[in-house]
């Protein structure tokens, strides 16, 4: 035994552990290499985003085979077909899938998930374009467009975003971008526009040509939700960065070229029990405006990072212990505090972005809170609080946000009240405007899916036993769409807030509409149709999006 016997594997330790033989297992259920490949097809589109690729849960239940085969063929059947209040899709009586593909599902949750390829350098390398190099773009913004009023509207089932005038709302051009884009964001600058697709599609888009058009694309991954650039001071436009579902990491990028420059896992153990997790996916991202740091949000391991990007070859991250399943958020309303919600545990984090800590846990009081970015206000009695509604239930929750002047009020769930019904997923109101509007696009009613709740800020009494009144919003039916179930999504304001915008999302093969609204009056304002409207869902204006506005 010298010092070298230290260096030695030890061989002894491994071969003594047991391990099944790899390959089908006796009682496996049967399945054909094409049901097999179809259901995995399914998994990775309608179930991954809340039960993992790996199935070890998150916004959704775990499904891994030792916990499916507990439960057995007729349960899982019958789960996936009717599903449950608690979020499960009804995807059997929906019509979304069909009673062979549910079948097929059910077996198929019974197996061992497989694990997709992992994506690094080399394969980001080889997916990276610049269309259009940084020398040979315009010196000066070559349209006249008013850029600040623009919306990048997500076309979901097209791939594509239309950009928008918000000031004649006409469609200027319908760009494509990666398969099912979600999220849009925009450099410090504001000139350069993200869009980032389901399938970590990254596309650049120079808002100063002539006509808008994608500058430079990269794929990140094979699944992905978050982008965003660098917003402090002196570092503009310098960078951006990508987060992915699938492999768990993110990608830090040069700003003008998408140049991808450093791959940080986010595999690692869960904050509380540190145990290893082999999928902590990456959830939001934004960007601080105290340091030169990127604030990123590890679902599963509930970690936030404060990633400073200031020397990427030394990389500084500050790695905060928050809640497991951190999902969407945004800041308050002086940017100093970012809220985010730890949705699967009825929770949300705050952390200072100026002292890089974690403030405050609070539970909302709701099932799944699901902010986007939050909407923020001066409450009449409570002050500055900050907004979330929730997937799980009606109710909205609001927490104060002003330490300095409503210290009791501080990080406190200062009321809950109800709004339309659960299946809630945005909320928004703008520093001008005197209402707070929450949507419903899942709520299993087809009405109250297609209406919005408006409630008069100015009104509420503080009263925490009463809840304020709300207006209802027959979005929906405004839109004025013959066939259909049209869901009503995301509330999004222009630049001066004057206005409010809601996407009709309707099925891709079936007339979509956004829906415009004057935010004084709550009348209608116009209805923006057009074929090219392909399945509407995030909007995102250009000057707020930019700010964090909202
Ligand atoms: Fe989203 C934001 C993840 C389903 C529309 N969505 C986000 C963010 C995450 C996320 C992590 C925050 C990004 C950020 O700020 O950096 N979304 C997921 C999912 O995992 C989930 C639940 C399931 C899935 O498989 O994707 C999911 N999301 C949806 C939808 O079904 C929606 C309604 C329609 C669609 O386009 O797919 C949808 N998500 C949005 C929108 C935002 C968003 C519009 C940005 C809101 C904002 O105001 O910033």
């Amino acid at each position: 035994d010298g010092p070298a016997a230290a260096y030695e594997p030890s061989m002894t330790t491994l071969a003594q552990i047991n391990v099944e033989i790899p390959g089908r297992k006796a009682d496996d259920p049967v399945m054909t290499q094409d049901e097999y490949n179809e259901a995995k097809t399914i998994y990775f589109q309608r179930c991954a985003g809340c039960h993992g690729v790996l199935r070890k849960g998150a916004t959704g239940k775990p499904l891994t085979p030792d916990i499916t085969r507990e439960h057995g063929y007729d349960y899982l059947q019958s789960f996936i077909t009717y599903g449950s209040p608690a979020g499960m899709p009804n995807w059997g009586t929906s019509g979304e899938l069909t009673e062979a593909q549910v079948d097929m599902m059910a077996r198929y949750v019974m197996l061992d998930p497989p694990a997709p390829p992992e994506f690094g350098m080399p394969e980001m390398k080889e997916s990276w374009k610049v269309i259009v190099k940084p020398e040979d773009r315009p010196t000066k913004k070559m349209n006249d467009l008013d850029l600040d009023n623009l919306m990048s509207v997500t076309l979901r089932d097209a791939g594509q975003v239309a950009l928008i005038d918000a000031n004649s709302y006409e469609i200027k051009t319908v760009i494509d971008t990666g398969y099912a884009v979600h999220i849009s964001r925009i450099s410090a600058s504001g000139r350069y526009l993200f869009v980032i697709g389901r399938d970590a599609k990254v596309d650049m888009i120079d808002l100063w040509m002539e006509v808008p058009a994608t500058v430079a694309e990269i794929k990140v991954g094979s699944e992905a939700r978050s982008i965003e650039t660098s917003k402090f001071e002196g570092w503009e436009d310098k960078y951006a960065i990508a987060g992915s579902y699938w492999p768990p990491q993110y990608v830090i990028m040069d700003g003008e070229t998408l140049e991808p420059l450093k791959i940080v896992s986010t595999r690692g153990n869960v904050y509380d029990e540190q145990t290893y997790h082999p999928e902590p996916r990456v959830a939001s991202i934004v960007a601080s405006h105290y340091h030169p740091e990127f604030i990123v949000n590890v679902k599963e391991t509930g970690k936030i990072l404060m990633v400073d990007y200031t020397d990427l070859k030394n990389l500084k991250t500050t790695e905060i212990e928050a809640e497991r399943f951190l999902h969407d958020g945004g800041f308050d309303s002086t940017k100093r505090y970012f809220l985010v919600a730890a949705n699967a545990r009825g929770k949300v984090a705050v952390v200072d972005t100026k002292e890089d800590k974690l403030v405050a846990l609070i539970e909302t009081g709701g099932q799944t809170p699901h902010p986007g970015r939050g909407a923020n206000f001066v409450h009449p009695v409570f002050g500055p609080v900050w907004a979330t509604s929730h997937l799980g239930d009606d109710s909205v929750a609001l927490i104060g946000t002003d330490p300095e002047g409503h210290p009791d009020q501080a990080w406190k769930l200062v009321d809950s009240f109800l709004a339309l019904g659960g299946g809630s997923l945005f909320i928004k109101t703008h520093p001008s405007s005197t209402h707070l509007y929450v949507d419903a696009p899942l709520n299993p009613e087809a009405e109250v899916s297609a209406s919005v709740a408006v409630f008069d800020i100015s009104k509420m009494t503080g009263d925490t036993e009463t809840d304020p009144e709300f207006t209802t919003l027959p979005i929906g039916e405004w839109a004025g769409i013959p066939e259909g179930q049209p869901r009503v999504v995301q509330p999004e304001f222009n630049k001066d807030g004057s206005e409010v915008w809601f996407s009709v999302w309707n099925a891709k093969d079936k007339q979509s509409a956004i829906v415009v609204v004057d935010d004084k009056t709550l009348e209608l304002k116009t209805v923006i149709k057009d074929p090219r409207l392909i399945t509407p869902t995030g909007k995102f204006n250009v000057l707020n999006t930019r700010a964090d506005t909202y």
